[in-house]
């Protein structure tokens, strides 16, 4: 089938197992692509929506139970339980393939297998790694073709001795008591079997870029981490950029995708998005850290995405775009989701696929985690650099939250170890939106808690050693943009003013403002975020000013002091695993706190 014997043998292999009825490789072609869009329209897996409203725009529909990643039915299977660590759930890896041979054995009989050779980065170049993703899905194959660098070129590219990340995907029978997403690490292969949902079947995305890559990336002296990253361009032409981490529900697309402030548009800022998930990122020649998005595509959650949260996230979905699990408003064949806009069709299907009305119905109409596949291209903000097979040098690193009282706006580290230890205390609390109990503490180091491929105490250590070889460290600061008030009102306005916090980290970046340190590190003087122009209501009759700035500017000991027992607990998981110097970082934060 390819020039790669090896790739063909393991193609048999998985063919011999699965027993497709026939085998198709995916060569990039639209001729191909438009053929398998009209043979799932045919079959009802997709529907065509309105093609003059929406062009080249399909809409999907997944089963009712497999609407989410399954962290609890995902593996990472090392031959020590003890390098997948207690961040991971374990399987021997014989013993794995041995379970999952039998769920996939004749799971593809009368359907055909894809092969998908996609890229993550620019096809060939050299920081770009290849994986070859077989499925029974057409609507795995359309998104990855969205997400990826999908055909022919790739197979050029892993030539007739080359590697490839290995990804076997079947529907099965969508059993969820038998779903698995299953990762190899040490053979660089994924097995996922009984999904149909983005984040468990679009192997390129989590599984491999960030699971597998952040594996590889320690045994080859680089980083797979969960982020987004923005260029700020100053009136001067300049560009600096950055790379953030949040956990999810903080709001990560909104802030790679952020429009700033008219003051700031007027004197000719602009933010460019080169991605809005996962960075890959290496030190270049020049002892600085570049990052590149090896993604294609945004695989973005829908509600609440509108013309006022983030109009380029909806403008890059207006053609080409696949959409997941929202309303089939039936008045015009087009799309709707809660936070949209506020006329919902009255004739419409919901998520389910049952007939919608919103003014008879008390379920939402889009899955709260309904999705968009849309090209990185469609973005009106994309980067010039994103084709840029190195990527870019990146200034500053970001990390943030969602607490209500205990982080402040914005702080910088001292210097880089300090900085990996507050990536390494990173935590969100939960919402009333969430499922579970509300105010709870969730530490989710680096926003990786969920994607990292080995032993996150050895993942820690990493970051540790990466930060000896770059001898032009980005400065590392953490963003809370989610201080409440006692009533639970957001203090700060967050969206668009957040450029307004962006540019005092530039300016730190580059020495051109002062800063007072604290306990916790460098927090700025309330003087130096300008507030011109910001128009503001905490609660009504409550305009935001400086001293509600000040008030979220403040470290505050005692939530602090209770913050570094909970930390205490977490680190205390890893055990020996937990490098000496983030237990260092953690006592010298706790002496500064009691002294
Ligand atoms: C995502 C996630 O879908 O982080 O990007 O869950
Ligand atoms: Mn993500």
């Amino acid at each position: 089938m390819t020039k790669n014997k090896k790739l063909n043998a393991w193609i048999e292999e998985m063919a011999e197992l699965n027993q497709p009825d026939n085998i198709v490789l995916i060569d990039g072609s639209e001729e191909q692509a438009e053929k398998l869009r009209a043979e799932a329209c045919a079959s009802g897996e997709i529907f065509k929506l309105n093609q003059d409203l929406l062009p080249g725009c399909y809409l999907h529909r997944t089963a009712v139970n497999d609407v989410a990643r399954v962290e609890h039915r995902t593996f990472i299977c090392t031959t020590n339980k003890e390098d997948a660590g207690p961040n991971n759930n374990w399987m021997d890896p014989q013993e794995c393939y041995a379970k999952l041979s039998k769920l996939y054995k004749n799971s593809m009989r009368g359907k055909t297998m894809y092969v998908i050779p996609y890229s993550m980065g620019v096809v060939g170049s050299e920081f770009a790694k290849n994986g070859i993703e077989l499925t029974d899905s057409i609507y795995v194959v359309l998104n990855m073709i969205i997400m990826t660098r999908v055909g022919s070129a790739v197979l050029d590219s892993i030539g007739e001795d080359g590697d490839f990340v290995k990804g076997l995907h079947s529907r099965a029978n969508m059993d969820e008591n038998e779903r698995y997403i299953t990762h190899f690490p040490e053979d660089n292969t994924i097995w996922s079997i009984n999904s149909g949902y983005g984040g468990n079947v679009l192997l390129g995305k989590k599984c491999f870029a960030l699971r597998i890559a952040s594996y590889l990336g320690r045994k080859e002296g680089w980083m797979a981490e969960h982020m987004l990253i923005l260029g700020i361009e100053s009136p001067d032409g300049n560009v600096d950029y950055l790379a953030a981490a949040f956990p999810s529900a903080c709001g990560k697309t909104n802030l790679a995708m952020l429009i700033p402030p008219e003051i700031y548009t007027q004197k000719g800022y602009k933010v460019w998005t080169v991605g809005d998930d996962i960075a890959w990122l290496r030190v270049g020649e020049d002892g600085r850290l570049w990052a590149m998005n090896p993604e294609n595509g945004f695989f973005g959650v829908a509600p609440g995405t509108n013309m006022k949260s983030n109009p380029n996230a909806l403008l890059s979905t207006k053609k080409d775009t696949i959409f997941t699990n929202v309303v089939h408003n039936l008045e015009n064949n087009s799309v709707w989701w809660e936070g949209l806009d506020k006329n919902p069709p009255h004739n419409a299907i919901d998520w389910k696929g049952n007939p919608w009305d919103p003014t008879t119905s008390d379920q939402k109409g889009a899955h709260p985690n309904s999705r968009f596949t849309a090209p990185i291209r469609n973005c009106p903000c994309v980067s010039s650099e994103f084709e840029n097979p190195k990527g870019v040098p990146i200034s500053a690193i970001v990390f943030g939250g969602r607490r209500a009282k205990t982080a402040p706006l914005v702080y910088q580290s001292r210097d880089w170890d300090n900085g990996v230890f507050v990536g390494s205390i990173m935590a969100s609390e939960t919402t009333a939106a969430a499922s579970g109990a509300v105010g709870v503490v969730r530490r989710d180091p680096m926003a990786m808690l969920p994607f990292v491929g080995y032993n996150m105490g050895d993942y820690f250590a990493h970051w540790l050693e990466m930060g000896t070889k770059i001898k032009n460290q980005p400065k590392i600061f953490n963003v809370n943009w989610f201080r409440l008030t006692d009533e639970g009102d957001f203090v700060w306005p967050g969206f668009g003013d957040n450029f307004r916090v962006l540019e005092w980290i530039m300016k730190r970046c580059k020495n051109e403002v002062d800063a007072r340190e604290t306990e916790i590190g460098y927090v700025p003087y309330a003087k130096d975020i300008n507030l011109d122009d910001l128009n503001y209501e905490i609660s009504e009759g409550r305009p935001f000013n400086v001293d509600e700035l000040e008030a979220i500017l403040s470290v505050e000991k005692d939530y602090w002091i209770k913050d570094v027992e909970n930390i205490e607990e977490f680190y205390a998981k890893f055990g020996s695993r937990m490098p000496a110097k983030l237990l260092e970082e953690l006592a010298g934060l706790k002496s500064r706190l009691t002294k």
